[in-house]
């Protein structure tokens, strides 16, 4: 084979391994299906948003991350006017919490207790005069569900119906009622166990909405 033929045999083969290197990388990426977009519905104990099983798809798709109110750093700042203060737990200082996206809670979230060292903490003005205190909760079907709310060091242990009734109701079976002789900032603070009396100790569970104060004298 003289010298100009070998050329351009090599050149032939150079521009064959070039067509296939073109076709592989085209099949390559044609073979590469396109990434679905990411759900978040869960995002561990403490950030996560999750819905209860009955919320239809539609309603999950009017949830998301965007509606629910920004985590807070510290403690929000409340003051007890006129007749009634309703705080929603998702607009308190919370950890351990998963949140709850659903159509029937108030402001369309509740935060589910997950753990016994679960808080939620909220600063409240109150003025001189006697309050009572319920909250808003679902318990789990099949299961008692208890929690604590303490305002200030007193520690009140707080349930709904039992067994539950499968929807959010106030804990009127539960009512924490206190007295206040001057006008105080109190803290409330939501956490699964009475730290001082175990046998008044919660369980986990239970998804609570909000908690509604009522001055009655
Ligand atoms: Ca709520």
């Amino acid at each position: 084979m003289k010298l100009s033929n070998k050329f351009l045999v090599l050149l032939g083969l150079f521009a064959s391994a070039f067509l296939i290197s073109c076709g592989s990388t085209a099949t390559m990426e044609k073979s590469q299906p396109a990434k679905p977009a990411e759900k978040k519905q869960s995002m561990g104990s403490s950030g996560g948003i999750s819905s209860r099983s009955e919320l239809s798809v539609g309603s999950i798709k009017s949830h998301g991350l965007d509606k629910l109110p920004k985590r807070l750093t510290e403690a929000p700042k409340f003051d007890f006017t006129g007749d009634s203060l309703q705080i929603e737990l998702e607009n308190m200082y919370y950890d351990g919490f998963e949140v709850i996206a659903d159509d029937s809670a108030s402001g369309s979230f509740g935060l589910r207790l997950e753990n016994e060292s679960s808080w939620a903490i909220a600063e409240v003005n109150f003025p001189a005069g006697t309050y009572q205190g319920m909250a808003s909760v679902y318990a789990p079907d099949t299961k008692k569900s208890r929690f604590n709310v303490y305002i200030n060091k007193d520690s009140y242990l707080v349930y709904g119906s039992e067994p539950p009734i499968g929807k959010y109701e106030l804990t009127t079976r539960s009512v924490v009622s206190f007295t206040l002789d001057q006008p105080t900032t109190v803290t409330l603070k939501i956490q699964q166990n009475d730290v001082n009396n175990p046998a008044n100790n919660g369980q986990n569970g239970m998804t609570l909405d909000y908690v509604l104060f009522k001055k009655v004298n």
